[in-house]
C-alpha cells in the first residue's frame, strides 16, 4: 500500500491536474442501446508472465468465456492475455459496417483515485477477419511520452493512446469503426466473422517491445510479473447503429452528395429514384436530420458541428449510407 501512495503523489507530481476525464463521449457503455450482440466465443493464446523472463511461464488468470457474453455488472469478469496474448472471438452474425462505429472491445483499466483524467490501462491491438486466417489490423498510434517507462503504477492519459483497446477504464469499451479498414483487400468489412485482440508488449526496449503504426514503441504497463498480467479482456459488444443491413452499392440507383465536404446546403442527386426517406447519422450513431425528399433535394446543414457523417437513403425496401464531410 506504501508503494501505491508514494507512486500516486510522485506521478500526481508529475503529470499536474489532467484537463480531460478518461470517458469521453465516443466511449461505449456496457448498456449502450446500440449493442445488439455480445462476443459467442473466445480462445486464448496466453502470453508471458514476462516475455524477458519466459522461465516465469505464462499468464493465466481468468478464462477464456469470461470475454463472452454481456460484461458482469458487478466484479470484471476478466481472461489476462499477458505479454504479447492473443484472444480471437466470434460472433452469432457477422459485424457489418455500419454508420459510425461497429464494435466496442472492453478492459478493466480503472481511474486514477483523484485525477479523472488519469486512468490505469493495459493495451492491445484489434485485428478483424472475414475468413479466420487473414487479419488486418486497426492502425493504432501512441502520442504520449516514451522516456520514462509505465510500469504497473502508472496512470496515463487514455487520449493519448489511438485504435487500442483498453483505452477506457472498465465499463466503457474502446469503440472500433470497420469504415477505417475500407480500403483493405484483405477482409470484407461488411462480413467480420473474427475479431482478434493482441496485447501490446509495453516494455520500451525496442528488442521486445510493440510498436504503433508509425514504428513509435507503445508505452504500455511493463513489467506486469503476475498471473493477471497483461490486457484483462471483458467483452466484445457489436453495434447496430441502424436496425437493418445496409445493402452494397446498388447501379440502378446511383446516388451523389454535393459538394462534399459542404459547409451550409448539401444537394442529394438519386436521378433513378421517385423519392426516398433520408437520415443523417453522425458518427456516434445518432440521428441528426431526417425527411421524405426527391432527386436535387437540397438540405441545409449549416447547423451541424464540423465532422464525419452518413447520409442514409431509403427506398423500396433498399438502403444506401454515403459518407460526407460537414466543414
Ligand atoms: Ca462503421
Ligand atoms: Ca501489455
Amino acid at each position: 500500500m506504501y508503494k501505491i501512495l508514494s507512486a500516486l503523489l510522485m506521478l500526481s507530481v508529475a503529470y499536474g491536474a489532467s484537463a480531460q476525464h478518461n470517458i469521453d463521449t465516443a466511449a461505449i457503455k456496457a448498456d449502450d442501446a446500440r449493442i445488439s450482440q455480445w462476443a459467442a466465443t473466445c480462445v486464448v493464446e496466453r502470453g508471458w508472465i514476462d516475455i524477458a523472463d519466459k522461465g516465469q511461464g505464462y499468464a493465466s488468470a481468468g478464462a477464456d468465456q469470461n470475454a463472452t457474453g454481456p460484461l458482469s455488472s458487478t466484479t470484471p469478469n476478466i481472461v489476462s492475455l499477458g505479454d504479447s496474448g492473443v484472444a480471437v472471438l466470434t460472433f452469432a452474425q457477422p459485424i457489418k459496417n455500419m454508420a459510425g462505429p461497429d464494435f466496442a472491445v472492453f478492459e478493466n483499466g480503472f481511474l486514477h483515485p483523484t485525477d479523472s483524467g488519469l486512468a490505469f490501462l493495459e493495451l492491445a491491438f484489434v485485428e478483424v477477419s472475414s475468413d479466420g486466417v487473414n487479419y488486418v489490423r486497426f492502425p493504432a498510434y501512441y502520442n504520449g511520452q516514451d522516456t520514462a517507462q509505465v510500469t504497473n503504477f502508472t496512470y496515463v492519459k487514455g487520449q493519448d493512446y489511438v485504435n487500442l483497446a483498453g483505452r477506457y477504464i472498465h465499463g466503457y469499451g474502446t469503440p472500433f469503426d470497420l469504415e477505417e479498414l475500407s480500403d483493405s483487400t484483405a477482409v470484407d468489412i461488411n462480413n467480420i466473422t473474427h475479431v482478434r485482440i493482441v496485447d501490446v508488449i509495453g516494455s520500451l526496449d525496442t528488442a521486445i517491445g510493440s510498436k504503433d503504426a508509425l514504428g513509435r514503441m507503445i508505452n504500455d504497463p511493463y513489467a506486469t510479473v503476475f498471473a493477471s498480467g497483461g490486457f484483462d479482456l471483458t467483452g466484445v459488444a457489436v453495434l447496430n447503429a441502424t436496425p437493418n443491413a445496409i445493402k452494397p452499392a446498388d447501379n440502378d440507383h446511383y446516388i451523389t452528395l454535393s459538394p462534399n465536404p459542404v459547409k451550409n446546403t448539401m444537394v442529394i442527386h438519386a436521378d433513378k429514384l421517385p423519392a426516398f426517406y433520408y437520415q443523417i447519422v453522425n458518427i456516434n450513431g445518432s440521428t441528426v436530420k431526417r425527411g421524405n425528399a426527391e432527386s436535387g433535394a437540397a438540405v441545409d446543414v449549416s447547423a451541424l458541428p464540423a465532422g464525419v457523417y452518413y447520409c442514409i437513403l431509403k427506398y423500396g425496401g433498399s438502403k444506401r449510407s454515403i459518407k460526407f464531410v460537414k466543414q
